[in-house]
């Protein structure tokens, strides 16, 4: 069934680490291998062992609107054929970043980057050059990419000092990143009661999709934002998820609160290797060459990935979010009942076109929550899901994602494998 996938992985882990260039990729939590994929068309990816999928992974996220998107293809098959990086300013730069600044309300300049990683590194960079302070706070279970200040885990206790999330990370670079659950404002409220006069930033997934989905509560982002501006800090919204996911100006379009600096990857890049950061121009002049906060990359702008994220953007522009929402919100909870049919404990969390099943009868607000629910399930959930043609994150701490053009019958059918998933 998956043999030359197989030979692949073994091909692959004498080179490159774990088999993968991502860890998530390499299917750890699910207890078994990774699919090596051959092509994508739509809502469908095929395997190498040509087995097809519905696909609820999408890259993790860019391909909103399906693989191989006819328009977007076009835009960077036209642009390779002209040539593939200048490292010099082209039209292209410009044009996606109006677009940008048009959609999202809180922006009125931008700059492209490679990653989301990038984007979120460069953002703090700013916010600490901006305020002149060292201390940042995030929440349990979100991430922001793999820069070393992010990778800070939770200390002994109710502490909300950081030590290293992982070898290689310094205590002293994480003493500064200050750690609190993920909806829980009074926790936020008292961090910036004791350190608020060194915190530049707070930054938040307004809709957390790294623990699995989990929603903010009412009230939750509101304070964040009265609290960056009581105490002079920057809020920073990582939209690299929910930016033309959640609506198509993201969480602050949605939600209605202006943040400070906002972070991109994933769709904006159309599948190419994007990310962004952006603000109000009072904070970005203050971004190398303009100001004095350095940020550079080679590939910023490419004008392959900038055709990519303008095709991708210019559809989104004419997409209806809310039928889309309505139908995954169907799907999610018809995902759900047929699960409880089956006597198990689940929920089914959902927002426009993001979804995940956990396996718990309890609240899952935060991340010591999430942690509770059955991975067991979920493992088993993951690789029945699997057998029968449908590519679900392989993760308990993912989020599953819908395009634009998945289809009544990709939801029958993926209902018809959760009917006959045994636990
Ligand atoms: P990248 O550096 O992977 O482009 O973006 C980092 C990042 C930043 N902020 C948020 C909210 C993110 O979700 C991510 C990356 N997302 C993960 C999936 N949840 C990428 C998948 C992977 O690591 O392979």
């Amino acid at each position: 069934m998956y043999t030359r996938s197989e030979e692949l992985f073994k091909q692959a882990c004498a080179v490159i680490p774990g088999g993968v260039n991502s860890p998530v990729r390499a299917c750890r939590n699910v207890d078994c291998q990774p699919l090596f994929i051959r092509a994508g068309k739509g809502s469908h990816v095929v395997d190498v062992d040509g087995n097809e999928f519905i696909d609820f992974v999408l890259s993790w996220g860019p391909m909103i609107l399906g693989h191989a998107d006819e328009e977007v293809t076009r835009a960077i098959a036209s642009a390779a054929s002209r040539g593939t990086s200048y490292g010099a300013p082209c039209p292209d730069e410009v044009a996606l970043a109006e677009l940008v600044i048009e959609a999202m309300p809180s922006l009125e300049m931008v700059r492209m980057v490679n990653s989301g990683t990038e984007a979120t590194m460069s953002a703090l960079r700013l916010a600490r050059g901006v305020t002149g302070r060292a201390k940042l706070l995030k929440f349990v279970g979100c991430y922001h990419g793999h820069a070393d200040a992010f990778l800070a885990a939770a200390g002994s206790g109710l502490a909300t000092f950081s030590i290293p999330g992982t070898p290689g990370v310094p205590a002293s670079v994480v003493k500064d990143t200050l750690l609190a659950p993920y909806n829980d404002l009074e926790a936020a409220r008292a961090v910036f009661e004791r350190e608020g006069a060194d915190i530049a930033c707070v930054i938040v997934e307004p809709v957390a999709a790294n623990m699995g989905l989990v929603l903010p509560k009412p009230g939750f982002l509101e304070g964040l934002r009265e609290l960056a501006t009581k105490y002079g800090a920057l809020l920073i919204f990582d939209e690299v998820i929910t930016g033309f996911r959640l609506a198509y100006g993201g969480a602050q379009a949605r939600f209605g609160i202006e943040a400070d600096l906002t972070t991109f990857g994933k769709i904006i890049g159309g599948g190419l290797p994007v990310g962004a950061f952006g603000g109000k121009a009072e904070y970005m002049r203050h971004v190398a060459p303009q100001g004095e906060v350095y940020q550079a990359g080679t590939l910023s702008g490419n004008p392959l990935a900038m055709a990519a994220g303008l095709a991708t953007l210019g559809q989104l522009k004419n997409r209806d979010y809310g039928a889309l929402e309505q139908k995954v919100g169907a799907f999610a909870r018809e995902l759900e009942s047929i699960l409880k049919a089956k006597g198990v404990p689940i929920q089914v969390h959902t927002i426009a076109s993001m979804f995940t099943p956990y396996f718990s009868d309890e609240p899952v607000t935060n991340f010591d929550e999430v942690k509770r629910c059955d991975q067991k399930l979920f493992g088993e959930f993951y690789r029945q899901m699997r057998a029968q043609g449908v590519y679900l994150a392989p993760s308990a701490f993912e989020t599953g994602m819908v395009s634009f053009v998945h289809t009544d019958e990709d939801f029958s059918r993926t209902l018809e494998c959760a009917a006959k998933v045994r636990f």
